[in-house]
């Protein structure tokens, strides 16, 4: 390990202690590896938003460091952060947009690959509509090159049949902070972190995922009690007081049953109650159907438990709950989002220092689209289908009225389905891989094979680029600038480092130079634009007196302040901590926060005599999603190399199997091959996790097609499979025992793969 990193930082190991850490050792770096110069910036890969420096050396990035001034890391960067200017040189990078000719994808310029998908798309529309083109993009551009983008699609080709994967990822939190609260946006702040007194992490795996929220939790004076809801002992587990490990996707009777707990016992805030919410009544009824000891068998949590988590919720001074994908991925994620906010509105554990109901993040830019990108709702958080918020926007970039959608047009999975009926004929993939990351990977390809044109914009060769009619070539982080939202709402600066490999082009180039093939269109929707500064301006005027109001920024202030959080105006001059304070508003109609009754509904696809266990997908802090980023980054890839799948001790026993030794897992729509094996009791007997990232050992091809009906986000967490030993004659699959709910809160003992701690990780 010291050596890889030793090897990694082309420095003595003495050195590399500070080079992990502080900026003081670049003095000890040789003078022949010394950048020529830093250029700041922020993280491009996770939703934490660290600001960091790229090292430029002859016109390539050769060092990242963590920006000691910056609130969100203070110097430090988890091993993605550290590596990332690696990434950019990858051997996978597309160098020139390719054309399919023959049947083979070949390097083109760039006239001939706009002109060739421009075509089709102006022909597909007049056949068949606008709507039968559609787009899927990403949390993983800048700002700028969303709102471009998204004037591009909707204002330019007219579809509004345009989503992205923050639909598998945030927008469940997205519409539950709508259905709740009125609008989009997270209340909270990093800083809360280091005031609550109680911090809930639920379905929430920081320790790998977003590490350095550890630095934050560090530093709180309090010594806060930290309670983690999941039904496997993560890494994030392990550093809990109080540890719940909860049956698969019972969070929601979980909150519900905690609620009545608090209504129950008297603790909540009358004050709080009277003066800033709605529904209380409703939801006081609805809660009786949720008493303990049915929501202690429900969850497998006992009763005694449940009214310490209450207690420690509603009576300490602070709150903080932050929830991630074991939340939102499901197919009642809006609702378990709302069931969360219930709670704090109940307690008053909102609006303050430390007490927050708080999304975190997954991508660097996911606030970014939703924010802008003329997705889930129109630019600003203006709700489709409000004629006076259209009007206003309208107005404010002098575009006629008439071409603002009034609808939100289908969400991913209804995309595909359109493809599918054969409805969709264009599809243009921007900056995501759904043929790793998208559900049921088989109905997928399929699905994708009808397209009579399918255009992919990526920076690597990605899987879903290997498929494509064409590419266009996109640069990555480092290579282009603009701005980064994070998950508390701090915009932050990413400037370039480096141009783009080849003849490769920033998002926003392509997005400019690609209207231009629209007759009239750049002159409508970019009049005398040309970097991305002239987007940042005009976004400001468009969230101008909107909650999430840029008005005030300036990408001066940004690099001075390390980023600033919206709101920010002449009210928040340097932007506002935390939304729901006396001075920020809900944003209903009536100005007050809705108590929502919702109800819990048992596992859609249950396990069965067939497929009898439970699969849980997820990540491992070494890879990035579907690693086109990470995989030739030696200091990741070799700590993690394959997929692996954790399984439990009891169930080893069943399949003959030990750690280091190969199983195969299939459910109703395929089979996965030769994963290796970790025994181990973080994971519940009847569950097994595997992360998602390989291709090699696609595990989407097992996951169903079911989402949220709400938010449309897929359930990704729980997926019945049956596993398969060599040892263990295909005949006799097996049947565990019946779920005891047993976990053991053990240290993870690391087998195979290796997941090592890199020595400036945070720990806490
Ligand atoms: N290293 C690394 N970091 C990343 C990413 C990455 O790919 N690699 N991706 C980024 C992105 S886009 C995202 S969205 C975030 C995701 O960050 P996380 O949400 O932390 O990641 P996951 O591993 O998908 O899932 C989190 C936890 O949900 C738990 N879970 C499963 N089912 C349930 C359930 O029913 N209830 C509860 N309460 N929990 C459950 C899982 O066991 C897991 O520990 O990470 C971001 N950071
Ligand atoms: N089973 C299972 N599946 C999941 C999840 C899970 O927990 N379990 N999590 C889901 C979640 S939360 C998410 S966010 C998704 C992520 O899924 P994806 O979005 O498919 O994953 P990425 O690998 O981040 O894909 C981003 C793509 O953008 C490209 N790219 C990088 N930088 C740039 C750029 O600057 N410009 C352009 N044009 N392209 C660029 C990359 O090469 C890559 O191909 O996966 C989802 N899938
Ligand atoms: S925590 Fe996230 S933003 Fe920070 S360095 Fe790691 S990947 Fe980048
Ligand atoms: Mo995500």
């Amino acid at each position: 390990m010291i050596n890889a990193i030793k090897n990694f930082l082309g420095l003595d190991i003495k050195a590399s202690k500070y080079a992990l850490s502080n900026d003081p050792m670049f003095g000890r770096i040789s003078d022949a590896k010394k950048p020529d110069k830093w250029v700041f910036s922020t993280c491009g890969y996770c939703g934490v938003g660290c600001g960091l420096y790229i090292g430029v050396k002859d016109g390539k990035a050769v060092y990242t460091k963590g920006n000691s001034a910056h609130s969100v890391n203070m110097g430090t960067l988890c091993p993605k952060g550290l590596s990332e200017h690696e990434m950019i040189t990858s051997s996978n990078r597309l160098l020139a947009p390719m054309v399919r000719k023959n049947g083979k994808l070949q390097n083109s310029s760039w006239d001939e690959a706009f002109t060739q998908v421009s075509s089709n798309f102006k022909s597909i529309s007049d056949k068949h509509g606008s709507r039968a083109i559609g787009v899927l993009s990403t949390g993983q551009l800048l700002t700028e090159e969303f709102y471009t983008l998204g004037k591009l699609v909707q204002l330019g080709l007219r579809t509004n049949n345009y989503d992205g994967n923050t639909t598998l990822c945030m927008a469940s939190a997205v519409v539950g902070y709508k259905q709740s609260l009125g609008s989009d946006g997270p209340t909270g702040s990093y800083e809360d972190f280091q005031h609550a007194n109680v911090i809930v992490l639920v379905g929430a795996n920081i320790s790998d995922n977003h590490p350095i929220l550890k630095l934050h939790i560090e530093k709180n004076p309090n010594k806060p009690k930290i309670i983690v809801i999941d039904p496997r002992s993560s890494k994030t587990a392990q550093m809990a007081d109080l540890f719940v490990p909860l049956k698969p996707r019972t969070d929601l009777a979980l909150f519900n049953g905690l609620a009545h707990i608090v209504l129950e016992q008297g603790w909540e805030n009358t004050q709080y109650l009277k003066a800033n919410c709605t529904g209380l009544g409703d939801l006081r009824k609805h809660l009786q159907n949720y008493p303990p000891q049915e929501v202690a068998n429900i969850t497998g949590i006992d009763v005694k438990t449940l009214y310490e988590i209450a207690r420690l919720i509603a009576l300490s001074p602070a709150s903080l709950t932050a929830w991630t994908m074991g939340v939102n991925q499901s197919y009642m994620g809006t609702d378990t989002v709302s069931a969360i906010i219930n709670l704090h509105l109940l307690t008053g554990q909102i609006g303050r220092p430390g007490a927050a109901p708080f999304s975190i993040t997954g991508q660097c830019n996911a606030m970014g689209t939703r924010e802008t990108g003329f997705t889930s709702s129109l630019p600003g958080y203006r709700n489709y289908g409000d004629e006076k918020a259209a009007s206003q926007y309208a107005s404010i970039v002098n575009v006629p009225l008439e071409i603002i959608p009034t609808q939100r047009g289908y969400k991913y999975g209804e995309i595909i389905e359109a493809i599918e009926r054969g409805e969709i004929k264009a599809l243009w993939v921007v900056a995501t891989n759904p043929l790793v990351s998208f559900v049921n990977q088989d109905r997928l390809r399929k699905a994708l094979a009808k397209l009579e044109l399918l255009v992919v914009q990526d920076a690597f060769m990605s899987d879903t680029a290997q498929l494509a009619d064409v590419i266009f070539s996109a640069g990555t982080w480092g290579e282009k600038e603009g701005t980064y939202t994070n998950s508390e709402r701090r915009c932050n600066r990413a400037n370039k480092a480096v141009n783009p490999p080849g003849i490769a082009k920033s998002d926003f180039d392509i997005f400019l130079e690609f209207s231009s093939y629209f007759e009239g269109v750049r002159e409508l929707i970019y009049p005398s634009w040309t970097s991305p500064a002239d987007a940042f301006e005009e976004w400001k005027r468009v969230s101008r007196g909107q909650l999430c109001d840029y008005s005030g920024m300036s990408y001066e202030m940004m690099e001075s302040h390390g980023g600033i959080q919206w709101p920010c105006n002449e009210q928040f001059p340097l932007g506002s901590p935390r939304l729901y304070t006396p001075d920020i508003g809900f944003r209903t109609y009536d100005g007050k926060a809705k108590l929502l009754p919702l109800d819990w509904i048992p596992l859609q696809e249950p396990e069965n005599e067939k497929f009898p266990i439970i699969l849980n997908t997820g990540r491992t802090v070494e890879q990035w999603h579907t690693r086109t980023k990470t995989r030739e980054i030696g200091i990741l890839n070799d700590l993690a190399p394959e997929a692996w799948v954790d399984i439990n001790p009891a169930d080893a026993h069943v399949l003959q199997v030990k750690s280091g030794d190969r199983l195969s897992l299939s459910s109703p729509r395929g089979r996965v091959e030769n994963i290796v094996v970790r025994v181990t009791q973080t994971v519940r007997e009847g569950d097994v996790f595997v992360p998602f990232h390989f291709n090699t050992q696609l595990i989407n091809q097992l996951t169903p097609s079911i989402f949220c009906p709400k938010s449309g986000e897929p359930n990704y967490k729980q997926t019945a499979v049956q596993l398969h030993s060599i040892k263990v004659p295909e005949g006799i699959v097996m049947k565990p025992p019946k779920i005891s709910g047993e976990i053991s809160h053990e240290t993870i003992p690391m087998t195979t793969p290796k997941i090592v701690s890199l020595q400036h990780e945070v720990r806490v």
